[in-house]
């Protein structure tokens, strides 16, 4: 607790210097782009082609983070507790996303970066008709470091020109404040403190009081949404909800607006099942390029096959809902939503980093076509994370040249010593299965949770395991998960392609003190599965407007999970239920375990219309421990085969033409250098801290 709310001492007098040695030994070319094998035509082809590639990249933004030195991330409800730093923190947010579009480090082209318009950004180049983000690929958890370090670099500069706009005699004071100030992260997992719900009201406010050269005014809450003006720019080319020009979340119709409560309560609900996983990943201790992505192609061991990726696919769904931006991969990042979840996303990476060192980046392979890569391209930890320059020289950085975060200037609490140890005790204390019986909460109308209990020698880890093709859809789907009664069904479920099932509206009752409400009105929205009394959990595959891969052949499998753990464990506690055992939970499920798959507008689809789609009741031996210092053992999960749910039936895995392998050898792509760099730590005496060597 202490040791990781308020992080101090260390880090920040460290002064971190970076001796870049470059070490010449491991220079290596591609093969074909050395000069020795050219012709002189190709040469001087080749020279024009460098020369007009460093003119487009000269006056490009280099990413560098925030310019001031070591300092921590901190969670949004404590960046909060520092008035001044808050309070410029949202007007740095409200110039920033008031920038105008022509602006590189405007929020609207930053946010553009991730998906559409589908333009280059800032001189990057573009190969195809798509956003630069790699998902349910090597390199999801590397490339997203970068992306956040320039929306940082680009919130701190926003900041900057706040504390310049205050008068004078006022400067000292918003200076201070502006010393070390970085993004928030939103821990949507961990139990929000003592009273208050699962999403801080400062997400969800419409407005927000704040102070300016002027004195205390009311503002548009920049992190409620983000607003492209009066209609979506044609350059966007789609948006959901027919264009609406404001991001939403959940949305209600009449007139067309979020529902944030309708978010707010099912995070109180989802965030059980999202802290069961990050314990599984954390304790599983997977390589690097299972814990991280979501991809399949890697995970046909009976390992946890669970990823940070996969998890944060289903906050991406959760909060956008049926029809939500957040949803949709190609407009996600415009929902300040977006910034908050990926920081905490970033800070759980790098808290695994620690946990389970010497793994990282395997060679993988792009699995649609992209801004920057082409589908089937092969891409390892050298690959240049385009559009992220480095220097002003063209330098792209790679996964290794991103894999300390202190290359950006920040850590997270967890993370300020980089201690192993330490960051185990902030698992177990987070997301460790000891949290409190949940009482009703603001904005909360359902029945709450059960949250589940430590584990006990003899417990097992029980998922529903799904695997299904990300773009099988225009847009994303979910999987809810029940045990007990069905619920009840909106309409009954269609079969392709009939229409929208019209649930009844959100049953969320409106909240003092939030406005973000989608309750008053007639609106009517998608049925809630998540307040059903027999929910467990549920999970999204995250997909784009556009449904299909890169070369519309081969679907792009990806693995995710629902924990039923926790709410067989409530079972057990009832006497419903002799004990966690494969034996006793095996016909348990078999008669009470059930699920929907929900498409894009709340469609409902019948399991087997969905290719691809498949479902598997695992189970692991957990071996608890008493120590905080560190996680239980979780065996190999097996399959439970007699739990016999819709699309459990035994399948096997084929690689698919862009599938990742782990062995799959690396490329060099041409025009690309790889060297050897050893980073050096140095406190401010000069004294030696620790080295790292990267770009093997
Ligand atoms: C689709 O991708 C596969 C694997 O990279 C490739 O062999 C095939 O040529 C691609 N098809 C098209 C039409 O691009
Ligand atoms: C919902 O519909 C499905 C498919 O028609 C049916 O099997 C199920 O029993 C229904 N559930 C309820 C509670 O009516
Ligand atoms: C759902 O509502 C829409 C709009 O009111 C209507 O056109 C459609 O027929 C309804 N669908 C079903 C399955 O009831
Ligand atoms: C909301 O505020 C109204 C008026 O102040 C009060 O009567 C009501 O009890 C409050 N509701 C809740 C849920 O706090
Ligand atoms: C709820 O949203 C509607 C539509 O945006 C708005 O007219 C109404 O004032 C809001 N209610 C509250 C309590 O903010
Ligand atoms: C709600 O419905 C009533 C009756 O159908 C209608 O008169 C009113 O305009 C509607 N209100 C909104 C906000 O749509
Ligand atoms: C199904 O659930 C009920 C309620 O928890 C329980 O009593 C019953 O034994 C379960 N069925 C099986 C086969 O375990
Ligand atoms: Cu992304």
């Amino acid at each position: 607790m202490v040791a990781y709310s308020k992080p101090q001492g260390f880090m920040s007098m460290l002064l971190t210097v970076f001796v870049l040695l470059q070490v010449t030994a491991a220079f290596s070319h591609n093969a074909h782009s050395h000069p020795a094998h050219r012709s002189p035509a190709a040469m001087d082809a080749h020279l024009q082609d460098t020369r007009s590639m460093l003119t487009a990249r000269a006056g490009r933004v280099t990413t560098k983070g925030a310019p001031d030195g070591q300092y921590p991330r901190l969670e949004i409800r404590d960046l909060k507790k520092n008035a001044d730093q808050w309070n410029l923190f949202l007007l740095a947010m409200e110039r920033f996303q008031n920038k105008p579009k022509t602006d590189p480090m405007s929020y609207y082209q930053i946010s553009g970066i991730h998906g559409r318009p589908f333009v280059q950004w800032d001189n990057a180049g573009l190969k195809h008709t798509g956003g630069y983000c790699p998902h349910s690929q090597n390199v999801f958890g590397s490339w997203h470091r970068p992306y956040l370090a320039v929306y940082e670099q680009a919130v701190y500069l926003n900041a900057q020109e706040v504390v310049a706009s205050f008068p004078k005699n006022q400067q000292q004071r918003w200076q201070k404040a502006l010393t070390g100030l970085r993004i928030p992260y939103y821990d949507w997992a961990a139990e929000p403190p003592r009273g208050e719900a699962a999403i801080p009201t400062s997400m969800r406010d419409q407005t927000v009081s704040v102070t300016k050269p002027q004195g205390k005014v009311t503002i548009r809450n920049p992190l409620y949404s983000y607003t492209w003006g009066a209609s979506l720019p044609s350059e966007m080319g789609w948006g959901p909800s027919n264009g609406f020009a404001t991001t939403l979340r959940r949305p209600v119709s009449n007139p067309t607006r979020s529902n944030n409560n309708a978010v707010n309560a099912i995070f109180g609900q989802a965030r059980v099942g999202w802290r069961q996983r990050i314990f599984a990943i954390f304790s599983s201790k997977q390589p690097w390029g299972y814990a991280s992505t979501a991809a399949y192609g890697v995970k046909t061991s009976r390992s946890n096959a669970d990823s940070f990726e996969s998890i944060h696919d289903d906050i991406h769904g959760t909060v956008g809902g049926t029809d939500g931006h957040m949803g949709y991969l190609d407009v996600a990042a415009f929902d300040p939503f977006f910034w908050l979840h990926h920081t905490n996303i970033d800070r759980l990476l790098s808290m695994y980093q620690l946990i389970v060192p010497n793994t990282y980046v395997v060679p993988g392979k792009v699995n649609r076509d992209m801004a920057q890569w082409n589908a089937g391209q092969t891409t390892d930890a050298n690959t240049p994370l385009v559009p992220f320059t480095k220097d002003n020289r063209g330098g792209v950085y790679s996964s290794n040249d991103v894999k300390e975060t202190r290359v950006f200037g920040y850590y997270y609490p967890e993370t300020q010593s980089r201690n192993a140890k330490q960051v185990i005790q902030a698992v177990n204390k987070l997301y460790g299965m000891g949290e409190r019986q949940m009482s009703k909460r603001d904005g909360e109308d359902a029945a709450p949770i059960y949250p589940g209990r430590p584990f006990q020698a003899g417990d097992y880890d029980t998922v529903l395991s799904v695997v299904g093709d990300k773009y099988a859809m225009p847009g994303s789907y979910q999987v809810h998960c029940f045990l007990g009664a069905q619920p009840a069904n909106g309409t009954a479920p269609s079969h392709l392609p009939t229409g929208l099932v019209n649930g009844t509206a959100p049953t969320v009752k409106p909240t003092n003190g939030t406005a973000g409400n989608g309750t008053t009105g007639n609106g009517t929205g998608n049925y809630e599965y998540g307040f059903d009394s027999s929910y467990v959990g549920s999970h999204t595959f995250l997909g784009g407007s556009v449904a299909g891969s890169g070369n519309g052949t081969a679907p792009t499998l990806v693995e995710g999970c629902i924990p039923i753990t926790a709410a067989l464990q409530e079972k057990q506690a009832n006497g419903e239920l002799a004990s966690l055992h494969p034996d006793h939970v095996e016909p348990y499920i078999k008669e009470n375990l059930s699920y929907k798959i929900i498409g894009p507008n709340g469609q409902e689809f019948v399991p087997g219309d969905v290719a691809n789609f498949h479902v598997q009741v695992k189970s692991c031996e957990v071996q608890p421990t008493t120590s905080d210092d560190e996680l239980p053992e979780f065996k190999d999960y097996i399959e439970l085969p007699r739990a016999h749910l819709p699309a459990s039936t035994p399948w096997t895995y084929t690689p698919g033409p862009l599938d990742t392998t782990p062995d799959t050898p690396a490329e060099t792509p041409e025009g690309y250098c790889v060297s050897q760099q050893t980073i050096r730590y140095v406190d401010p005496a000069g004294n030696f801290l620790y080295e790292e060597v990267t770009g093997m």
